[in-house]
């Protein structure tokens, strides 16, 4: 049995804050319809690919925020999407915001789904490494409230669909050496990840014309050290007033760049991801029963940060 599975990249363009779902779920639809006449197995959204970036706004009004999240999915308006992936037989990743009722409370989360050929969800993810910050800072010229608007999810978990074994993660998640370790330490073979990733960060400007050097350094030392396979998506370009990188791409348990996307805006490339290749990192130099030393990494899990004090404590993300 050959373990290739072919992935597509289905980087999005911005969309703006009136557009509707339904008009986001149209031109998800196509790019599903394409990525099948390449011959995926699989198509790989952005995060958050229903609705513009909201975060970068601060919203008093409930109601209006929570005009952002999904109570249920599929939903009225993503049906669709679950319907084509039946019909073409085709899975896909999805970014969602998910407004979750625990215990009688709503809870927001920034989440991804995973849906496999038949159209049925395999898995959810909810957003651990939650960036940006929580008061109104009107100093900046566009807020990051992410750390407002989503509570962090628990765990990092692999599922088994295309034949493999698949994790996901989200956005600034990809930065973390943590977030693959964890999945990798499960097995996994490919991680998917949607980003939105603005160009300017305002507490480090100095890092603006790095953007997207850092994405892709990122995602490349994620995959080589450990050994899977990651596609990792944008939604990208000029988004209300806020530009976004693109620079979606598929990176090879090698650490290489096998398909990338050019544009800033909707586009499919697809990759061709052999997953016995995952072995070659995974049996050799990156042995983890042979070569790591769990009893050296404690202070990992034991400690969260290392401030000091006289630095004039924590800054800013
Ligand atoms: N969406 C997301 O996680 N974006 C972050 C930007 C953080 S800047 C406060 C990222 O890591 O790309």
């Amino acid at each position: 049995m050959t373990r290739i599975v072919n992935i597509a990249l289905g980087q999005l363009g911005p969309v703006q804050k009136n557009d509707s779902r339904a008009s986001v779920v149209h031109r998800l639809c196509a790019m599903m319809r394409e990525a099948k006449s390449l011959g995926a197995d699989v198509i790989v959204y952005p995060e958050l690919a229903l609705t513009t970036f909201f975060p970068r706004w601060y919203i008093e009004d409930m109601a209006e925020l929570h005009s952002y999240y999904e109570r249920e999915m599929p939903s009225r308006e993503t049906l669709p999407l679950f319907e084509l992936a039946r019909e073409l037989g085709i899975g896909f990743y999805l970014g969602y915001a998910e407004l979750a009722e625990e215990a009688g409370a709503l809870i927001q989360y920034n989440t991804a789904m995973l849906v496999d050929k038949t159209g049925a969800i395999v898995g959810k993810y909810r957003k651990i490494h939650v960036p940006g910050h929580f008061e109104h800072e009107p100093w900046r010229k566009f807020q990051h409230l992410e750390k407002r608007y989503f509570t962090p999810g628990k765990s990092f978990d692999v599922h088994q669909a295309f034949g493999g074994t698949v994790g996901m993660a989200l956005c600034n998640d990809r930065r973390w050496a943590e977030s693959y370790r964890v999945m990798a330490l499960q097995g996994a073979e490919m991680i998917f990840i949607g980003y939105n990733t603005p160009v300017h960060n305002a507490p480090a400007p100095q890092h603006d014309d790095l953007s997207l050097f850092h994405n892709q350094l990122a995602v490349q030392a994620g995959a080589y050290q450990n050994g899977c396979w990651v596609a990792s998506v944008a939604k990208g370009g000029l988004e209300e007033g806020v530009q976004s990188i693109a620079g979606s791409l598929l990176v090879a348990p090698s650490g290489e760049v096998v398909a990338r996307c050019i544009t800033q805006g909707d586009e499919v490339v697809l990759g061709r991801a052999d997953l016995d290749f995952c072995a070659v990192y995974k049996r050799t130099t990156f042995n983890f029963d042979l070569h790591r030393h769990p009893e050296c990494y404690g202070l990992i899990v034991q400690k969260k940060g290392e401030t000091r004090a006289a630095d004039g404590g924590p800054w800013v993300g």
